[in-house]
């Protein structure tokens, strides 16, 4: 079993170390059945469900209930993702979703914008999506395309292509970042709620990927769409996508931290137990100096990640420089641990099925998606060169 003694690190109070708790109870005992890989959109509908039901995706999704909950509190979202992703990759998927494809409305809505989708999306009875990148801009933020043009006074349509949605094809609806200024650039991107089913919303092709989870690219041919689904101010997409990241990004290197950590204990295991030259694996230098190896990444890890998470809870306006680290450090680090950990297991380390390929295929996309490695690199070497004063 996983080495929590990190819990009692003073990054967390004692409401921490309960919703922990009550995560890995549902995690264990509530949630693997669930998940089907033959049937992923069924299987994320169901996971969707039962986090609702248990009271977890209230933690990703912030209801408006009189004020009790009124913020995101990320070491949270960061300690169910770590736990959820140690279990299945699946349920961390369902329940990171929710969040990121309605942290716009959380952090920028309008209060009848939240009224109509926190309490449904915390409920597990909607499905959230975040649309923002496109064939032509991913990293890129600034090259979007997707264009949203007035349509009488009360209205835009929008036309355009979305790639890489995760709960594409069975999100209620999505938040869509478009252009609505000339000339390009960050100030003139704005958000809007797109429900499923709006006419000229197509989902254009399912996506498949070596960890599969429901994907997909999304077609907007002149979708009409009320301004009051516009989130924040017109030209502000741009900083509502970033400061929406902000917070999701250590998230991320949370989820890696799982996977990571359920690496090890495979490893662990697997070499306390291997029998070799009259031995077994763990009685061998050059496995030992692997396993040191492996439990200096995840501790580093850990602790990139709930510093990251502790410094926004702590009122940090800005953290973006901490959450690009996190996610950067937390997501390298958990795939040597997983690479490592399919060596350890030999031949059944690349065995269809095993848990350390089934994490080996999982980790991949973590250093891709919500920014690349490098765009990480980008953010953290802009600002240790803007702080020293040197330009790029
Ligand atoms: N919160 C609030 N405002 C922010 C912000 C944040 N986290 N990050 C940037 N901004 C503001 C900046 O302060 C700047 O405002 P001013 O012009 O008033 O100074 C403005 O937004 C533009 O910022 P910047 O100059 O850094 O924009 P760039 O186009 O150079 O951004 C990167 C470059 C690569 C950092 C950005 O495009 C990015 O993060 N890309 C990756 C996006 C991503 O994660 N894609 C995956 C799809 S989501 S699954």
């Amino acid at each position: 079993m996983a080495d929590a003694s990190f819990i009692a690190w003073p990054f967390f109070g004692p409401e921490h170390r309960e919703l922990r708790s009550k995560a890995l109870a549902i995690a264990s005992q509530s949630l693997a059945g669930l998940v089907d890989h033959h049937d992923v959109d069924g299987s994320c509908r169901a996971l969707v469900a039962a986090l609702g039901r248990h009271g977890l995706l209230r933690h990703a999704v912030t209801v408006p209930d009189g004020g009790r909950r009124d913020r995101l509190d990320v070491r949270s979202l960061c300690l169910i993702r770590e736990t959820l992703a140690y279990h299945a990759g699946l349920a961390d998927f369902a329940f990171a979703m929710q969040g990121l494809g309605t942290g716009p409305i959380t952090l920028f809505g309008s209060t009848e914008q939240k009224r109509r989708y926190l309490p449904a999306v915390a409920g597990g009875k909607m499905i959230a999506a975040f649309a923002l990148s496109e064939p032509e801009a991913g990293s890129d933020v600034a090259a979007l395309a997707c264009e949203a043009v007035p349509d009488g006074p009360d209205h835009v349509r929008i036309s355009g292509e979305k790639t890489w949605i995760s709960n594409g094809g069975i999100a209620d609806f999505y938040v869509t970042f478009c252009r609505t200024g000339e000339g390009g650039g960050t100030k003139t991107l704005s958000a809007y709620i797109v429900e499923a089913g709006t006419p000229g919303l197509e989902i254009a092709e399912r996506i498949a990927t070596i960890a599969p989870h429901p994907l997909a690219r999304l077609r907007f041919d002149a979708c009409r769409v009320p301004l009051q689904h516009r989130i924040g101010a017109d030209g502000e997409g741009f900083k509502i996508a970033m400061a929406t990241l902000d917070v999701f990004r250590a998230t991320v290197g949370a989820a890696a931290l799982g996977f990571g950590r359920r690496a090890l204990d495979e490893a662990l295991g697997h070499a306390a137990r291997r029998k070799i030259f009259g031995g077994t694996l763990a009685g061998l230098q050059m496995v030992q100096g692997l396993i040191a190896d492996m439990v200096a990444d995840v501790d580093a890890a850990a602790l990139m990640v709930y510093r990251a998470a502790w410094t926004k809870d702590n009122g940090a306006p800005r953290v973006t420089r901490e959450a690009a680290l996190a996610k950067l450090v937390a997501t390298e680090a958990a795939q040597r641990v997983i690479d490592h950990a399919v060596q350890l297991h030999g031949g059944h380390g690349v065995r269809v099925g095993s848990k350390v390929e089934e994490l080996y295929r999982e980790i991949r996309a973590l250093r891709i998606y919500e920014g690349a490695s490098e765009v990480q690199k980008i953010v953290i070497a802009r600002q240790a060169l803007a702080e020293h004063g040197a330009s790029e």
